[in-house]
């Protein structure tokens, strides 16, 4: 046997050894990459917050989802936007149920070619300048917005003037002037002839000297402005917006709650038996034709909010709960047209500068928490809900940016408020002074 017989069996054992530690290590190699990959991406769309444990793990997930691909936003919303509205149960209203699962987001938005990061960010700076208008929203938005121009679904007929140069001391006297709050009058027909008169709560009147409108926006997640805001004497919420689970960023006082007639209409709010709408004041209002024909709105509201209320007062006398008159509904839309230049939705305000109003009338103060957007501002369309739509913000159906526009020319709050907290703060009704 020579030496080369010996050797090679020898040669091609540590060869194949090597391969195998090769083929070992490359796969260990990339095992770590792929981790160390995902890691860094995900670490890297969580970096401008930190994730509160109040929130479920949904959400922050969802949360982590949004802030990679706010840029993406508005095209998914269009494709779901027009699917909701053809189809959804809110077709005349505007937030849309886009894809939930990480898996759909990819497939209906990462890979659209519609894409507008920077948008919302230049609407989000003119809000803070006082100075968005409708060519500053997102291709999708300027559709919808144009396109409920367009329907004038309530027959708007705006007859009155516009100026839109003033200065805050005068939107607040018009405000003082025009808006003075208004709800359902018993002794006016159809509700005289309909026994409603036995229903009357007693007057709503201005009771509080410091107030909160705590919106509903996905941005006050991670605010922890929850102390401040339980700190107010009275603190309004919307809609079937929860308290409970997000005490840190919302607080965990309600004082009173408006709600738009769908909550009141829709079971899947269980307006009757959920905690929600207990032992506080409630509000609701529904959208009458502009002319304020009051038989035809009792027969054909929006949604039926008539049938829940009556049973509502007779189950629960004790509990203060008002509707609204229709007349203070369009006559905020009036105040917001009649300051902007550019033709507004023809759909009522928002519940949310209804709700600002609201308080501006039982207040001394009044302050109103991520309606303009802060610095955190998401497409999350509500920080109790997983789902996105820069719509919930800006408006499709409510005029939202012209509130917000107009409630930014009236506030007096500093600019490090406005951009930090989202907060801008007003001054009740009875503390504006007017000339005779
Ligand atoms: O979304 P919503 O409003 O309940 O929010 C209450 C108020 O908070 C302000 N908001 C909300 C989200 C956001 N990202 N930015 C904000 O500034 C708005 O001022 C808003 O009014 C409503 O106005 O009543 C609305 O109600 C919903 C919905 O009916 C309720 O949430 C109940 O489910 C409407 N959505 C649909 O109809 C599908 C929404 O258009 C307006």
């Amino acid at each position: 046997m020579t030496v080369k017989d010996s050797l090679l069996p020898a040669l091609r054992h540590v060869m194949k050894k090597s391969a195998q530690l090769f083929l070992l290590f490359l796969l260990v190699w990339m095992l770590l990459f792929f981790l160390g990959f995902s890691y860094f991406t995900e670490s890297q769309v969580n970096q401008p917050h930190r994730t509160t444990s109040l929130l479920n793990s949904e959400s922050q997930h969802s949360i982590h989802v949004q802030r990679s691909s706010r840029a993406i936003m508005a095209s998914r919303n269009a494709r779901w936007g027009l699917f909701a509205e053809r189809r959804g149960p809110f077709q005349h209203r505007q937030v849309f149920q886009p894809p939930h699962t990480r898996k759909e987001f990819k497939k209906h938005v990462m890979k659209s070619p519609e894409n507008d990061f920077s948008n919302t960010w230049s609407v989000v700076r003119g809000l803070w300048k006082g100075q968005a208008s409708y060519k500053s929203l997102s291709k999708r938005l300027q559709k919808a917005v144009k396109d409920h121009v367009h329907s004038n679904k309530h027959k708007v007929q705006y007859r009155g003037q516009r100026k839109t140069n003033k200065g805050r001391e005068e939107i607040l006297c018009q405000m003082k002037e025009q808006a003075q709050l208004r709800t359902l009058d018993s002794s006016e027909q159809p509700f005289a002839g309909l026994g409603f008169q036995q229903l009357d709560p007693p007057q709503l009147k201005q009771a509080y000297r410091t107030c909160a409108v705590v919106t509903s926006a996905g941005a006050i997640l991670n605010s922890s402005l929850g102390l401040e805001i339980d700190s107010h004497d009275a603190v309004l919420r919307f809609n079937a917006a929860p308290s409970k689970g997000f005490e840190r960023d919302v607080g965990s006082k309600t004082t009173i709650r408006i709600m738009n007639s769908q909550i009141l209409a829709n079971r899947q709010h269980k307006f009757n038996s959920s905690l929600l709408y207990k032992n506080i004041t409630l509000v609701a209002w529904d959208p009458a034709p502009y002319n304020i024909d009051l038989k035809k709105w009792y027969q054909h509201p929006d949604y039926d909010l008539f049938t829940p209320y009556v049973t509502h007062r007779k189950n629960f006398p004790e509990q203060p709960f008002y509707i609204l008159h229709p007349s203070f509904i369009w006559k905020l839309w009036d105040i917001v047209q009649s300051n902007t230049r550019e033709n507004i939705q023809q759909n009522p305000p928002s519940s949310g500068f209804i709700g600002i109003v609201l308080m501006m009338n039982l207040c001394e103060e009044v302050h109103v928490y991520e309606y303009i957007p802060s610095i955190r501002q998401t497409d999350l369309c509500h920080y109790h809900e997983m789902y996105y739509d820069a719509a919930c913000t800006f408006g499709a159906y409510h005029p939202l940016l012209y509130e917000k526009l107009l409630v930014k020319r009236m506030s007096t709050a500093s600019e490090k408020d406005l951009k930090k907290k989202g907060k801008v703060t007003l001054p009740g009704f009875s503390k504006i002074n007017c000339p005779l």
